[in-house]
């Protein structure tokens, strides 16, 4: 699993120097096509996927790729153990505007060829691509961060860990009077009343990094126009799920733990999605 690790390092450390020495406005014009999810696909995501695809392809361990740019999985080798899932580059509305972005993953141990629900998971992270280029890795133990310093990732932080209550919700406001289930609405009157502050980025990535570092409550729930919610579950709900978990967080889907959701066989299934520290977790839970 190290091996793949690694590779994703090296990738990370291609798409990063792919943005930070590019010209942003073009970086960030629109191919001229929708991915599977109907999200306009930017030059950039498209570039990042056949990086990534095109390193992962060398390993012979991986079964099979699934990445949000690919309407099918890729199946690599037959005797491979693992499925590696990806957002090659997540918050793509941002790349324009000089905003962090990111990479998602997910290594899935597969087990007779496919996997129940997230915990399947043997190791999960994201790249961020902001102000300076770190690292976030999770496996069955810890959670470590790392810094892209002289060309290499330097380890930052090791062991991980959320606190306990934070001072900040993320959720996309502006959706609040179509949103599908009235407690988001009750929970964001009750965090504004106890002095709470609201920080939406529109990258997942940097959202839930924030989330992590400051503790907080982040969400994305279904809504009139997305039923499903927007985010994915098997590139970016499940990966954030198990990095929730190891760091002493909390995820949901409104109803269970997202990680014991059923994996349904759609590589695009979209999920409402709920990343948060026990305080604000804990009130949710009784509204
Ligand atoms: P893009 O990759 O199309 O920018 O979408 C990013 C994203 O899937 C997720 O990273 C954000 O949390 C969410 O969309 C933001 O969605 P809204 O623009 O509807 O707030």
């Amino acid at each position: 699993m190290n091996e793949i690790l690694n590779v994703i390092e090296s990738s990370c450390i291609k798409i990063s120097q792919l943005i930070k020495n590019s010209n942003s406005n073009e970086l960030g014009s629109l191919a001229n096509e929708y991915n599977i999810s109907g999200d306009d696909v930017k030059k950039l995501d498209l570039m990042a996927n056949e990086i990534l695809k095109k390193d992962l392809s060398k390993i012979k361990i991986i079964s099979c790729l699934g990445s949000e740019e690919d309407k099918n999985l890729v199946f690599l080798n037959n005797s491979g153990e693992y499925m590696v899932c990806f957002d090659p580059l997540d918050g793509s509305s941002n790349i324009d505007v000089n905003i962090t972005t990111g990479t998602i993953f997910a290594i899935y141990k597969l087990e007779n060829g496919v996997i129940k629900n997230g915990r399947n998971i043997v190791a999960a992270g994201y790249c961020l691509y902001g102000g300076s280029t770190q690292l976030i890795i999770a496996n069955q133990e810890q959670v470590n961060m790392y810094q892209l310093i002289n060309n290499q990732f330097q380890l930052i932080k090791d062991n991980l860990k959320i606190r306990n209550m934070g001072s900040i919700y993320a959720i996309n406001e502006a959706n609040k009077y179509i949103w599908d289930d009235y407690r988001y609405l009750k929970l964001v009157n009750n965090l504004i009343e106890k002095n709470y502050t609201t920080r939406w980025v529109g990258s997942l990535v940097a959202d839930a990094h924030r989330t992590i570092l400051k503790g907080g409550f982040f969400s994305y729930p279904s809504n009139k126009i997305n039923p499903e919610g927007k985010i994915r579950l098997l590139y970016e709900a499940y990966p954030f799920a198990f990095i929730f978990e190891k760091v002493g967080g909390y995820s949901s889907n409104g109803k269970i733990n997202l990680l014991d959701v059923d994996f349904p066989n759609d590589i695009h299934q979209k999920t409402t999605i709920i990343l948060s520290s026990k305080f604000e977790f804990d009130i949710f839970s009784n509204l």
